[in-house]
């Protein structure tokens, strides 16, 4: 059985169905009612924006967002759940406009980092100590608008304060290539790493590797997946599937290439991934075309799937495998990869 994995998604999952061309299409749950479904659709982790856990937390004080966060730390115990990590949500604030750790404004850079020591406070309250940093305007729309040297210098400057400003949070970098930005700082796994080689404390520094995100970037997630791995640095992971390069579309894993949901299993098995106790996040989102009454079903889906191909990566014919590669027969490895994906 597969059943050593555990999941999580963020309450953003369950979405109204508002697009860039249109508006919602399913009436809002509230976040009460998505956390009684989580463990229904079999899963133990919630992941977390700030303002998630604690919403308007713009006009309130340190003390009074500790306060909030606990008491949705006391619904997660309510229903058997734990929190996986919290993201700092710095793209929707007026001074995240041109980036927040990025940004040429001092003031607001300043912002970006306090907004980040409130969400380290609703980490430690909701009883997780790992932060994702998706730095999601962090970039340009035109390159000679930042000095791109010194932006990377800023990141390792909030990163830093970040790690100091509490001694045991762990921050996970989610790279993403571009959107909303034209060209986004650290695009891939190797940039991510390389820059948390460069804070106070690598050790605390990290990755979350997201499906779409490599695709986009024209990477293989599972070599991507696999390069953290190698540096104990896969923290967490953002299944999902992409069909080519465009919007960044979050669709049922395995739904657009099952051959590389196979291989994002694959390396996960390979990793031990299980055994390091960390979750296989699902960031998918449901068609706008879904229906309210089964808009979760892309949820449970992604895990159903997953499932099936832990089963399949685990009953691969470890000898047709060994003798292949003995032989450098790699037409004849992947003839059989595809027979056992197609139940042959
Ligand atoms: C954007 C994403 C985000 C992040 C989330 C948590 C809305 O492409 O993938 O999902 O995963 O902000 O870091
Ligand atoms: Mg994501």
């Amino acid at each position: 059985m597969a059943a050593d994995y555990r999941f999580s998604f963020g309450p953003w999952n369950i979405h109204e169905g508002a697009d860039p061309f249109g508006p919602a299409v399913r009436p809002r749950i509230e976040f009460a009612k998505k956390l009684a479904m989580y463990k229904q659709l079999g899963f133990d982790a919630v992941q977390f924006h700030d303002d998630d856990a604690v919403p308007d937390l713009e006009g309130l004080s340190p003390a009074e967002i500790t306060k909030k966060a606990a008491e949705v730390k006391k619904m997660l115990d309510g229903e058997g759940l734990v929190a996986e990590f919290v993201a700092p949500r710095l793209w929707e604030n007026p001074k995240g406009i041109d980036g927040g750790y990025t940004s040429n404004c001092p003031e607001c850079r300043r912002w970006a980092v306090e907004r980040t020591f409130r969400a380290v406070d609703i980490a430690n309250a909701l009883g997780t100590n790992m932060l994702v940093f998706w730095l999601a305007r962090e970039g340009t729309y035109v390159r000679e608008s930042k000095n791109a040297i010194q932006a990377h210098q800023h990141l390792v400057d909030a990163m830093n304060q970040v790690l100091q400003y509490d001694k045991k949070i762990t921050i996970a970098i989610e790279p993403k290539p571009n959107e909303p930005m034209d060209h986004a700082y650290l695009p891939t796994i190797g940039h991510a790493l390389a820059i948390a080689a460069r804070t106070v404390d690598p050790s605390r520094v990290g990755g979350l590797i997201e499906t779409a995100h490599a695709l986009l970037a024209g990477l293989d997630p599972s070599d991507e997946m696999a390069f953290a791995l190698s540096m104990g640095k896969l923290w967490s992971v953002h299944l999902n599937d992409q069909n080519g390069l465009k919007f960044d579309q979050d669709k049922t894993f395995g739904a657009a290439n099952l051959r590389a949901a196979y291989n994002q299993v694959r390396v996960l098995e390979l990793g031990g991934y299980p055994a390091t106790g960390r979750f296989v996040g699902l960031d998918v989102k449901a068609m706008r075309t879904q229906k309210a009454e089964s808009a979760t079903r892309h949820l449970a889906n992604s895990r159903t799937i997953f499932l099936a191909l832990v089963e399949k990566v685990r009953s691969f014919p470890k000898d047709v495998e060994r003798q292949c590669i003995a032989d450098r027969d790699y037409e004849a490895l992947e003839l059989a990869v595809i027979q056992h994906l197609l139940g042959k």
